[in-house]
């Protein structure tokens, strides 16, 4: 009997010490989750991006769901760019058009040479929205950039 009950003890201390490795593995993963970038909002967040060489800075954006998001786009090249933010038919539409100006649709803005241009779009819905300039040439040079727009009650301690 006291041969089984010594079993018992050191099968109970190792499962103690499963729980604790698990612990540390959550604490490692959660840790992992936080260093991704942080989702902002909700309500209305400003967010500067920054154009040079024909290309976006920061050229991917995390906000929860319901988040109005100010762009404020600077332009820092000699040349014309413009901003159009969306789902994909808002795209499809910029790709195969050639819309000079935008001049007051939310989430479509033009900018000029070392210009300054502001527009808004709420993102209401989850999902992955893309945000591109469709000028000539430019969206195939890389112009574009994602908006991951995540639940709500995903957020930590939310
Ligand atoms: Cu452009």
């Amino acid at each position: 009997m006291v041969g089984v009950s010594g079993v018992v003890r050191w099968a109970a201390a190792a499962v103690g010490v499963a729980l604790v490795v698990a612990a540390a593995g959550y604490a490692v993963a959660a840790a992992a989750g936080d260093a991704e970038a942080p989702a902002s909002g909700p309500g209305e967040v400003t967010v500067q991006l920054d154009v040079e060489h024909s290309l976006f800075a920061p050229d991917e954006l995390r906000v929860v769901e319901g988040t109005r998001v100010r762009f404020v786009v600077v332009n820092g090249d000699p040349i014309n760019h413009e901003l159009i933010v969306g789902p994909p038919d808002v795209h499809a539409r910029h790709a195969t058009g050639n819309e000079a100006e935008h001049p007051s649709i939310p989430g479509e803005v033009s900018v000029g040479p070392n210009g300054v241009a502001v527009t808004t779009f709420r993102f209401d819905e989850t999902g992955t929205f893309e945000f591109a300039c469709h000028l000539p040439g430019h969206y195939e040079h890389g112009m574009h950039g994602v908006v991951e727009v995540v639940p709500a009650d995903g957020r930590p301690g939310a």
